[in-house]
């Protein structure tokens, strides 16, 4: 944008010389009139002088974008939807037609300058330092709870794609879209489901999680609800390990095995008389990928319906979290167990992982008591766990 004093005897010839000059791209910031020369007030030779700011041509094509853009997406928020203003510029008195219908255009073109100005001010609140505050607050609560920053951007993107100002000022609504908008992707599988073919269930996952705890938590639910079970554990190189699962097992009377290698596993399978067979699996550490692909071999299973679970705790830090997911890709894992929720403040880096990677939640824990502390996961318990996200409305409106 460039400036220029235009000076001429009448202000209707300093607009002809500055239409002459500029075109379209001038447009009116003030004048003033002024006198100079003379002697005891007699003679002064009296001028005007206009100051006008120049667009360049890459200015005014963003204009008439951007007022296409205000258009469309500042309906309904208090803008105005005519350009030409209501009441002429006033235009003094014997000024040529012309000279009118030029004054009119660069009142338009003003105008339009105006709605420039505020679609600059209305995508720069949205963005950097000036975000609308309730974007800033819900960035802050997705933040807080380890939500990664690309899923937050692209959400707030979509906040304001979707939402019109007039809701985003509305902080109900904003929280209404965030949680519409997780429910949309995440998948939730909320337990196991058995099907005809007998079911074993591999839970997998880094050590100390609570993998263990987590199969004696389900395996005391499922003999509650009268399904036939037996569990094994190929985590007998930890004696300490094995014994736990044994205790459970002894617990509730159920058969417990503890196997070495394949072949024996597929046996063992084969001969089961159980509806579902549940397996724990060795605690080694994810980093290991040799150890992590004998398991695999060791756990290669036919004629039965064979489900590897990703159990994963809410304690792990957000950038653990995809490195987790991913390091277990092997297994072809379709659901995901989140243990200790009662531990930890947020757990929105494994909901954003379940949703980027398309995987299902089925329980969560919290706590070690076996076998209560542990949920079937549905879509209510799950986001509620999100904090400051304001989910109480919409759960009370929605059906379960
Ligand atoms: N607070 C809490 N502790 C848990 C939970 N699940 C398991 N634990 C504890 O975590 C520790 C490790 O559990 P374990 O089942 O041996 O983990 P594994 O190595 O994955 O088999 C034990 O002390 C459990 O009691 C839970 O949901 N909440
Ligand atoms: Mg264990």
């Amino acid at each position: 944008m460039k400036y220029d004093y235009v000076t001429a005897k009448t202000y209707d010839e300093a607009i002809m010389d500055i239409k002459k000059k500029y075109g379209d791209r001038a447009m009116i910031i003030r004048r003033t009139e002024h006198a100079e020369g003379g002697f005891l007030g007699f003679g002064k030779k009296r001028y005007v002088k206009v100051l006008v700011s120049i667009s360049d041509d890459e200015y005014l094509k963003k204009s008439k974008e951007g007022f296409a853009y205000l258009q469309s997406n500042l309906k309904g928020a208090g803008t105005p939807e005519k350009t030409v203003p209501a009441t002429k510029p006033p235009i003094d008195s014997g000024v040529k037609n012309s000279i009118q219908g030029e004054s009119i255009s660069l009142s338009i073109l003003m105008e339009k300058l105006n709605n420039l100005e505020k679609v600059i001010q209305y995508k720069e609140f949205n963005k950097g330092e000036n975000i609308h505050p309730n974007l800033e607050e819900i960035k802050d609560i997705l933040k807080e709870n380890e939500f990664f920053d690309d899923f937050i951007n692209e959400l707030i993107e979509e906040i304001n794609k979707s939402l019109p100002l007039s809701k985003i000022n509305d902080k109900s609504e904003v929280h209404k879209f965030v949680y519409e908008y997780i429910k949309k992707d995440l998948q939730i599988s909320g337990g196991f489901k058995l099907d005809n073919v007998k079911k074993v269930l591999v839970l997998v996952g880094p050590t100390g999680v609570g993998k263990t705890t987590t199969v004696a938590k389900i395996a005391a639910n499922a003999i509650r609800d009268k399904i036939n079970i037996e569990l094994i554990t190929i985590d007998g190189y930890r004696l300490g390990a094995r014994f736990q699962l044994e205790k459970y097992a002894e617990i509730m009377n159920v058969k417990m095995m503890n196997i070495e290698d394949n072949m024996e596993l597929q046996r063992v399978v084969a001969l089961s008389k159980a509806d579902m067979i549940i397996v724990d699996t060795t605690g080694r550490s994810q980093k290991d990928e040799i150890n992590i692909l004998k398991m695999k071999q060791l756990l290669d299973l036919r004629n039965c319906a064979l489900e590897f679970v990703l159990t994963i705790s809410a304690n792990t830090k957000q950038k653990e979290v995809e490195r987790i997911f991913k390091s277990f890709d092997i297994f072809d894992y379709k659901n995901v167990i989140i243990t200790k929720i009662d531990e930890s403040d947020s757990i929105g880096a494994i909901i954003n992982a379940c949703i980027d990677k398309k995987k299902a939640i089925m329980y969560y824990t919290d706590g070690q008591k076996v076998p209560n502390d542990i949920e079937k996961a549905d879509i209510f318990n799950i986001i509620s766990k999100i904090k400051g996200l304001e989910t109480e409305i919409f759960f009370s409106l929605a059906k379960y």
